[in-house]
């Protein structure tokens, strides 16, 4: 089923370079880029997005981290999308995701783990309302979708 998910690469991915890189393993996989800006995340924002962490021991360090630099924030679509990005991003902690994942690879310790992404569909309605705007989404079509999908 068709679905559209929230992905943000967090500052430390920003500052080691790594979109460009990230951003090719959606597409190469025939993840379609809906909507995408490099943005400073407000402390409004950052508190308001990780509200479900507020009574974390780690929640002073994660709005601080998130808010230390721009993050490149994403709506992603495809078919099952939500779980398919949340496998390829990995682990929470990077020392246990698995290697092929983008914390696999590229992150060693939880806090700065450069990658978030929309954990179920009522998770990914709310963030992709918080980051962007209906207007700034574009519905067009990849040319090799008959290709990516059996049935288009
Ligand atoms: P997720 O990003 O894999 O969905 P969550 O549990 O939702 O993981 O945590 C949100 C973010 O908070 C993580 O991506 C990470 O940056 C940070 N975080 C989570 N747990 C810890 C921790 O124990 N120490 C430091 N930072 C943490
Ligand atoms: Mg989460």
């Amino acid at each position: 089923m068709k679905q559209r998910t929230f992905t943000m690469l967090k500052p430390d991915a920003l500052k080691r370079r790594l979109t460009g890189e990230i951003l090719s393993r959606f597409e190469k996989r025939g993840i379609k880029v809906i909507a995408a800006k490099t943005l400073m995340i407000s402390e409004d924002l950052a508190k308001t997005h990780y509200g479900e962490h507020s009574d974390k021991p780690f929640f002073g360090d994660l709005v601080s981290y998130i808010t230390s630099g721009p993050v490149f924030a994403m709506v992603l679509e495809g078919d099952d999308v939500i779980t398919q990005v949340r496998k390829m991003v990995g682990a929470t902690n990077p020392k246990e995701a698995d290697v092929g994942t983008i914390r696999g690879d590229y992150a060693i310790d939880t806090g700065r783990n450069i990658v978030h992404a929309s954990d179920s569909e009522e998770s990914a309605k709310r963030e992709i309302g918080l980051f962007f705007d209906e207007s700034e989404f574009c519905d067009y079509v990849l040319p090799d979708e008959n290709i990516i999908y059996e049935e288009p």
